[in-house]
């Protein structure tokens, strides 16, 4: 019997196939979605590309020595993301409680739904077929009675992976597999339980309850993790609402140089309220308002919701490309939408590169305590601080 039916479902290299679907050239061959500057990173890599070790957060100067007859192809974000829309509405014809984690991955909760679709492999099976047939590109589906097994078994045998883990099979399956796999546990994390001699999920399901409570609340998570419980739902409600910030100038400017530390500011405002009610932005817009008073906006949807500042920041100088620059300006705005809650943010651990966004989260943190005690204007990253002044 499964008390919940629970899928997660996660695209193939999204980035590179949807290259490789817009582009039937590049369809079978290593591609690299990254810039080619001397400091460009690798966002993702085709699976042509993976046998050659390289992937996401990668420098593209060492994946392209690795795998040096690659195709490089620049992020077309905007495309991403309207692909992104597409899938998640085709996610939304299964289920109404759909929680989407990033650009590329959700849970639908499916418990009821075997009438309408069958057993959890037919739901699955089902999801993967619609998607490849509306859009072409290929998701992997993994379903089980937790948001946890779940998403560890969508990633098990990617691409092109279905893995159903049914309630009694949760210990099996979960025991043989590294603790890294455990969500919330990183690099440092992995070293310190290896230390203590746990290398698999089943070592630490095997502490005695003490044991693990005697390791701090961490401890006991991850030993109710071990045990194959997760006791958090499917969240759908997205606030609609946004937080933004947005200010008049003593004079008009010009050029990105006198634009980027607005936005700079602007990003610490939002991230700062973000934090306040516990909330991560899946979009970002950035407003400008001309010396003439017309209002120029742009958007986009984040790789991955944040609440972190200087994350806000780099996804909105990826839009000021998109702006006349050369303008005058009155006004420099920014604004967050598609809110989450707090929740969903422990599967970041899961990912590539995450380590960075913990440590700036870290530094927003000391920021916002330094706020609470000194009112704003007490601390300022040195580069928001205009440099003629
Ligand atoms: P992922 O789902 O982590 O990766 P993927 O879809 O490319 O490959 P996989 O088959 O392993 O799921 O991320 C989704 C997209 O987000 C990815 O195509 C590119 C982007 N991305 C970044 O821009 N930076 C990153 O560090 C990561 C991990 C992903
Ligand atoms: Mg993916």
């Amino acid at each position: 019997m499964w008390p919940q039916i629970i899928l997660h479902a996660d695209m193939d290299a999204f980035f590179a196939a949807v290259e490789q679907r817009d582009r039937p050239e590049l369809k079978g061959r290593p591609v690299l979605i990254g810039s080619t500057s001397r400091r460009g990173v690798v966002t993702t890599a085709s699976y042509e590309a993976r046998p050659f070790g390289v992937g996401s957060a990668m420098s593209m100067m060492k994946a392209r020595e690795l795998c040096p007859h690659a195709v490089v192809v620049r992020p077309r974000m905007a495309r991403y993301s309207e692909i992104s829309h597409q899938v998640m509405d085709i996610f939304r014809d299964f289920s109404p409680r759909v929680e989407p984690l990033s650009v590329d991955e959700a849970f639908l909760d499916m418990t009821g739904a075997e009438g309408l679709f069958g057993s959890p492999r037919e739901m699955g099976a089902a999801l993967k077929r619609a998607v490849l047939e509306q859009t072409g590109l290929v998701v992997s589906v993994g379903a089980a009675t937790t948001k946890y097994v779940a998403k560890v078994a969508s990633d098990l045998e990617k691409p092109d992976g279905l893995v159903v883990v049914p309630p009694e099979e949760v210990e099996a399956f979960l025991h043989p597999l590294p603790v890294r796999r455990l969500w919330g546990v990183g690099p440092k994390g992995e070293e310190r339980l290896h230390k203590l001699g746990l290398m698999t999920i089943g070592d630490v399901a095997r502490l005695e309850p003490s044991l693990a409570a005697s390791m701090g609340s961490l401890g006991a998570h991850l030993f109710a993790l071990a045990n194959g419980r997760d006791p958090r739902a499917v969240v759908t409600n997205r606030a609609s609402k946004s937080v933004g910030s947005e200010r008049t100038l003593g004079e008009d400017i010009s050029g990105e140089a006198a634009v980027r530390p607005h936005l700079l500011r602007a990003a610490d405002d939002v991230a700062q309220r973000l934090r306040k009610h516990g909330y991560r932005a899946a979009g970002i817009r950035v407003k400008l308002k001309t010396a003439q008073f017309e209002l120029h906006t742009r958007q986009r949807r984040l790789v991955e919701p944040t609440d972190v500042a200087k994350s806000l920041y780099e996804a909105a100088l990826t839009l000021l490309p998109e702006f006349d620059l050369s303008r005058r300006f009155r006004l420099v705005g920014l604004a967050a939408f598609d809110l989450v809650e707090e929740e969903s943010r422990q599967f970041e651990l899961f990912k590539a590169g995450v380590q960075s966004d913990e440590h700036r989260r870290r530094l927003d943190t000391a920021l916002d305590a330094v706020h609470d005690r000194f009112g704003g204007l007490s601390l300022r990253r040195a580069s928001e601080l205009d440099p003629e002044r």
